[in-house]
Order: structure tokens, then C-alpha cells, then sequence
């Protein structure tokens, strides 16, 4: 789910200090940038707190909600201010993907991966045939999420979404995700009080919110239960088939990392420029590892240009499955841990041949505001001065960046800062 900054609002994220980089937001998860107006004042006690209770409780009646469910899901109900707390969580500073990448395709994580793929490998092979996921996929994603089911949160979700919902910035979502919970267990899917996950309510291995748990939750085993929480069977079924309907195609590549000819346009490292990849071989665009792309990639098979730390940084042609696993979690430093850490596991690849841009680091939010100003005060248009780099940002940037010489890729950094002179 999610493109603007700030980190994951996912609790095994921040517990297993694998936030995400800055420019991301997540899409199963809550985004952190759709502010909502407060709905209370934040002094709001517990009597506010039930009063308003009351009124969800005709909205989720309206869905389609029982009486009898909301009776046994919100008896003895309170707010969890902890959930406040994190939901306010706003870092001023981001981290760079590099460090991100570090920790979320460790070699510990690699080594257990490596063990949970050989442990579940007759029930992957399973799922792989009949979902067209690759079982090392469902395993990367497994362990970034809660680092294969070790840190899968055990915060009420009845009560964390009603949090959510009753107060702050988060009040749309955790309204309809609460409503998606009280139908799991009005559909005897799962019990009330099986319904544990992270501050932001992803439940289970693979961390699905209500509303997604319910489109595409499965139970393989046939038990009648949807049991993200405990049967492997059912979690990995569940994941491959969010996956699948993201438009996952087993045994077909993520992508690969690339380098790029003397004086690449980088303008074509864009989200919204997809080309064949004969048409980027055919600009010299080549595998890090020196071999042609045709051959290795269907010449036809469409790709877009990934430069995570602008030019200076390691490339990559990314295809349509990168694209799927973005769905999942609409960043590039997560998509791109799944598809290193899916290589590593399978004893594949995953290093990457580039190096990272180590001595650079990414703008806080205070000096990409900065950087704007500075951008527009030269007669550039980034857009609102709002901390947001997005399309009109890098655009004015890589317009500063030709006027001045320097590799117009856009990339926000503090070496722009630098040669700013600011
Ligand atoms: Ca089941």
C-alpha cells in the first residue's frame, strides 16, 4: 500500500529495525501520509472514547456487522495510548537504503531463509504450482515481514484498530480495517481473540491487514479456518494468492542490476518509462555482470530502470514482478530485500555488484524543504514546498543538475545540498 515518505507504520518493522527508506509509504500497511482531520481532541478520555464506540458501532452495523459480534469483540474495550505514540512517530530522518538493505538481507536472514526453504520445501512446491509464486519469494517476503514469524506482534488488533479509528490521523483506516475485523471472525475465519498482529493491525507470518485478509486470505489445509497466525499451509496459500492477484508470473525474473553506458540519460529512470528490453540493450544498457540482456531476459519483456541511490548507486531493470511485489509494500528498498534476499536464500545470487553511495546520505525532512526552496528561490519548479520528493521535485532537479554540469538523475542527496552550496 503506498508514495510519499515517512516509515512503516508496521510494528515488526520498527521492532526488527527494518523501517523503510524515506521516499516510501507501505500499502498493506496504513499510510502515514494521508493525514485525517482529528475527530477529538487528543485529551479525549475513556467516557469520549465509548460515546464514540457507539456511533462505529451503527457504521459497522450499516456493513453488515452483528450485534452479537461487536457485543463479544468490544466488551471491556479501551484505548491503547501506546498505539498513539507510535502513530505520531513521524522520523525527521530517513534511512539510507544502503543501511536498510544491511539489516533486512542479513546473513543471519539469508541462513534462515536458506533453513525455512529446505524445512517447508513439499508444501512450497505445492503452492508454487498452484498459485505460480516462487516459493523463495514467499519466503523472502515471510522473513522481512516478521522475520519468519518471529516478531509478528501481539497487539489486540480489535483494539489497536479502534485506536486508530476513535482518534488521530489514521481514522479512515482504522475504521474500515476494523470493520474487515469484525467480519473475520463474523465469518468464522478466525476467533477474536486470534486476531493479534502489529501496532497498526498486520496480523500474522506474512502481516496482512483486515481488509486484505479478507480478499485473499486461504485456507489450504481445509479446516474452515483462515489461520494466518499458526498453519504454514494457510499463510503461505494466503500470500501467494495476494501475490498472484498483484500480478505475480511464476518463473519469471524480478529484474536484474544493471550498468548503464558514458553519459546515460538518466531521465529514463522513471517510473512511467517501460521499454523492451531490446530497447534498453540496444542504448548499451547491459548486466552488471557484463552479459548481454538478450538471451538472458524474453527480448519483448518489459522493464523500467531503477536507480535507488541516483547515479552514483547501483541500477536495475526491474519487470513486472517487481511490480507485484511492490503491492504488497509500495516501497522499492522492501521490494528490493525480497528480490535479494529470495536470490540469497535460493543460492542464486543476491550480492549486488555496484557499490552504495556510503559517504552520501539522504535528506532529513527539514533539508528536503530546504532543498525545494532552494530549488524554486533559482527559478526551478519542484512543486509545493511540503518535504515531498516526488515527480515535480526530481524533475526541477534534474533540470538544475543539467544546467550545472552535474548527472541529472534527480537523486536527492546531500551531495546536491553541497553543490548547492547550502
Ligand atoms: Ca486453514
Amino acid at each position: 500500500m503506498r508514495t510519499p515518505l515517512a516509515v512503516l507504520g508496521l510494528a515488526a518493522a520498527l521492532a526488527a529495525a527494518s523501517p523503510l527508506a524515506a521516499q516510501d509509504t507501505p500499502s498493506l500497511r496504513p499510510d502515514p501520509q494521508r493525514t485525517e482531520p482529528q475527530r477529538m481532541s487528543a485529551q479525549a478520555g475513556r467516557g469520549d472514547f465509548q460515546a464514540w464506540l457507539d456511533g462505529f458501532r451503527a457504521e459497522a452495523a450499516a456493513a453488515g456487522v452483528r450485534a452479537d459480534v461487536m457485543d463479544d469483540a468490544f466488551a471491556g474495550l479501551s484505548v491503547n495510548a501506546r498505539v498513539y505514540e507510535l502513530n505520531d512517530n513521524q522520523p525527521e530522518f530517513s534511512r539510507a537504503i544502503w543501511d536498510y538493505l544491511d539489516g533486512a538481507v542479513s546473513a543471519r536472514r539469508i541462513a534462515d531463509g536458506r533453513a525455512k526453504l529446505a524445512e517447508h520445501r513439499d508444501l512450497l512446491s505445492l503452492i508454487e504450482q498452484a498459485y505460480g509464486v516462487d516459493a523463495e519469494i514467499l519466503v523472502a517476503i515471510w522473513g522481512l515481514e516478521t522475520s519468519y514469524g518471529a516478531i509478528m506482534g501481539d497487539y489486540d488488533a480489535i483494539q489497536a484498530l479502534a485506536t486508530l479509528a476513535f482518534e488521530g490521523r489514521r481514522t479512515g483506516y482504522g475504521r474500515s480495517q476494523l470493520i474487515g475485523a469484525l467480519k473475520i471472525i463474523q465469518n468464522g475465519y478466525a476467533d477474536r481473540d486470534d486476531l493479534k498482529g502489529s501496532w497498526a493491525g498486520a496480523m500474522g507470518h506474512t502481516q496482512f491487514i483486515p481488509t486484505t485478509y479478507l480478499a485473499y486470505a486461504v485456507d489450504h489445509n481445509g479446516d474452515g479456518r483462515r489461520d494466518i497466525w499458526r498453519n504454514m499451509g494457510d499463510v503461505f496459500a494466503s500470500t501467494a494468492n495476494y501475490l498472484s492477484a498483484s500480478g505475480y508470473r511464476g518463473n519469471e525474473a524480478w529484474g536484474a542490476e544493471v550498468s548503464l553506458p558514458e553519459g546515460f540519460d538518466y531521465a529514463l529512470a522513471d517510473r512511467n518509462v517501460r521499454k523492451p528490453v531490446v530497447e534498453w540493450a540496444a542504448m548499451g544498457v547491459k548486466q552488471a555482470r557484463g552479459a548481454s540482456l538478450i538471451g538472458a531476459y524474453d527480448p519483448n519483456g518489459r522493464a523500467r530502470l531503477i536507480l535507488p541511490a541516483g547515479s552514483q548507486g547501483p541500477a536495475f531493470l526491474v519487470f513486472d514482478n517487481f511490480g507485484a511485489i511492490l503491492k504488497y509494500n509500495r516501497s522499492t528498498a522492501y521490494a528490493l530485500a525480497v528480490a535479494l534476499l529470495s536470490e540469497a536464500a535460493a543460492g542464486s545470487g543476491g550480492a549486488i555488484v555496484a557499490g552504495w553511495p556510503r559517504d552520501d546520505r539522504p535528506l532529513s525532512l527539514s533539508e528536503r524543504k530546504q532543498l525545494q526552496a532552494a530549488l524554486t528561490a533559482r527559478g526551478y519548479d519542484p512543486g509545493p514546498v511540503d518535504g515531498i520528493v516526488g515527480a515535480g521535485t526530481r524533475a526541477a532537479l534534474r533540470a538544475w543538475q543539467q544546467d550545472n554540469g552535474l548527472p541529472a538523475d534527480g537523486y536527492a542527496s546531500a551531495a546536491v545540498l553541497r553543490a548547492m552550496g547550502l
